[in-house]
């Protein structure tokens, strides 16, 4: 795919709305909005360019539709994906009876002892087709995709979460419940 002009800004404000909204001198609320304004201000601060207009156009064009609007606008936030403690009110949901996990090669050893933890994130990321865990876990390195047996899960108590971008959320999954996908 293209790269454009945008990517690193795009980068650049999923880091500042998951994992560190110091960085643009802004503070996120309780449910993980920050003010447009403020945003905008603080990326100008740091050192990059950005307007309303780019800002509305990565918020459009974002491949995995990681941003929203507040409805008048005023205010945005990542839809998943944090590390920071914010509440982005995510809708809980009976899960599909499989989901998967995409990892890299060297993290299964220890997978297979602890199972899937959220690691530096709020939950742990599953995906409901095979081809997204690949490119999820190609990030770290050679791909492996888990089998989640979601289903199982849920009916053993276990809550799941849908982001408003389609990502499937859960605190942890443990072992039994975890195979490898070939
Ligand atoms: C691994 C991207 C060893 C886990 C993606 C993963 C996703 C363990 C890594 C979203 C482990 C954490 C999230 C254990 C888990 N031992 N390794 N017990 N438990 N891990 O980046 O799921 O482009 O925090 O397998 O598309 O890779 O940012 O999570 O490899 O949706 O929007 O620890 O981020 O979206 O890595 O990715 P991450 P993830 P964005």
């Amino acid at each position: 795919m293209k790269k454009t002009s945008n990517d690193s800004l795009s980068k650049f404000i999923s880091l500042i709305l998951r994992h560190h909204p110091e960085v643009a001198y802004i503070q996120l609320d309780e449910h993980g909005w920050a003010n447009v304004d403020q945003l905008l201000s603080g990326i100008n601060r740091s050192g990059k360019k950005i307007d309303r207009q780019i800002l509305e156009e990565i918020v459009r064009t974002d491949q995995k539709q990681r941003y929203s609007f507040s409805e008048d606008r005023t205010l945005i936030r990542a839809n998943q994906g944090h590390s920071v403690p914010v509440d982005v009110e995510l809708k809980e949901q009976k899960p599909p009876q499989i989901l998967y996990h995409g990892t890299a090669d060297r993290f299964y050893n220890s997978i297979k002892i602890e199972g899937l933890k959220p690691k530096g994130r709020l939950y742990v990321h599953l995906s409901k087709d095979i081809e997204t865990a690949i490119n999820v876990g190609k990030r770290h390195g050679k791909p492996i995709v888990l089998k989640i047996l979601s289903g199982n899960m849920y009916q053993d108590g276990q809550a799941f979460y849908l982001s408003a971008n389609g990502v499937w959320l859960t605190k942890k999954v443990d072992i039994n419940y975890i195979e490898l996908q070939t």
